[in-house]
C-alpha cells in the first residue's frame, strides 16, 4: 500500500517512522510520503488560509492551494487513489471502514488545521474522477486542533490489517467489532501469570481446561462488560 499525507505539519507524522509501522516501510508493505502543503503556496508568506465567506471565528483554508499540493501527488499516482478527509462532520470512523481502506493500494490523506479546507476541494475531487472515492471521517464527537491525529488513528487502524504488518496474524481476525467474530461485543478480561498477583487471582475456570467452559464464561463477561460501557452496542 502507498500513502500520502499533505499537512502543514510534516513533523506530526514521526511516528510512522517507529515501531511496528517502520517496519512495514522498510519491508515494503507500505510506502509512506509526507507532503509539505506550503511547498503549494505562491506568495512569499506561504499562506495557506483566508477569512471565512459569511463571517464567523476563524480561518478557513484556502481550495487554490490544496489543489495544487493534491494535483501534485495525483500526478504521481499509478491508479486512482482513495481520498481520506478527516474532519469533525464526517461519518464516524470504525472497523468496518478501517478493513475498506485496507483494501485500496494508494491512500491520500490531506490535513487540514483552523476551521478546516475551504469546502470546495471535496466537491471538487468528488466531480473530477481522479480519485476512486472520497471519505469525509471524523475519528469521534469531540474537537482536534487539525487533521492529523485523526489521520494518524486512521492509518493505524487501517495498516494492521494489510498482511505482514502485524507481527501475529492472529490477532487481526479475531477482534472485537471485526464482522464474523465477537460481533458488537466488548472484549471481557484478560490475564496472564502469575495466577496470584497483590491478593487478586485468576478466574479458575481459565486454567479448568474445558474449553467449552471457558468460551461461555468469556461470553458471558464480554456481555457483562458491554452493557455497563457500551449500552448502544449488541445489536
Ligand atoms: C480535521 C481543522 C479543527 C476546529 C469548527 C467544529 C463545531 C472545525 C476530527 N473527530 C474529529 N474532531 N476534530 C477533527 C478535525 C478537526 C479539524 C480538522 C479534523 C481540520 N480542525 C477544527 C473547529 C471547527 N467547529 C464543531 C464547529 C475544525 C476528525 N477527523
Amino acid at each position: 500500500m502507498r500513502v500520502d499525507l499533505i499537512t502543514i505539519f510534516p513533523e506530526y507524522f514521526a511516528p510512522l517512522k517507529l515501531s511496528l509501522f517502520g517496519k512495514a516501510q522498510e519491508s515494503g508493505l507500505v510506502e509512506v510520503e509526507i507532503h509539505d502543503l506550503r511547498k503549494f503556496t505562491q506568495d512569499k508568506h506561504k499562506t495557506v488560509d483566508d477569512a471565512p465567506y459569511g463571517g464567523g471565528p476563524g480561518m478557513v483554508m484556502s481550495p487554490v492551494v490544496w489543489g495544487e499540493a493534491i494535483d501534485s501527488v495525483l500526478k504521481n499516482a499509478p491508479g486512482k487513489p482513495l481520498l481520506v478527509v478527516p474532519t469533525p462532520s464526517g461519518r464516524v470512523f470504525n472497523q468496518e471502514m478501517a478493513i475498506k481502506l485496507a483494501s485500496f493500494d494508494h491512500l491520500v490523506f490531506i490535513n487540514g488545521r483552523y476551521e478546516g479546507i475551504d469546502s470546495r476541494v471535496v466537491e471538487h475531487y468528488q466531480q473530477s474522477g481522479e480519485f476512486s472515492e472520497v471519505l469525509e471521517i471524523s475519528i469521534g464527537d469531540y474537537v482536534l486542533a487539525g487533521g492529523e491525529v485523526a489521520s494518524l488513528v486512521i492509518l493505524e487502524a487501517t495498516s494492521r490489517l494489510i498482511n505482514g504488518v502485524l507481527g501475529n496474524e492472529d490477532s487481526v481476525s479475531d477482534d472485537s467489532f471485526a464482522p464474523g467474530s465477537m460481533q458488537n461485543l466488548l472484549e471481557g478480561p484478560i490475564f496472564t501469570r502469575p495466577a496470584s498477583w497483590r491478593g487478586l487471582e485468576v478466574p479458575e475456570v481459565l486454567s479448568s481446561g474445558d474449553h467449552a467452559k471457558i468460551a461461555q464464561w468469556q461470553k458471558d463477561e464480554a456481555i457483562k462488560r458491554t452493557s455497563k460501557f457500551r449500552p448502544d452496542l449488541k445489536a
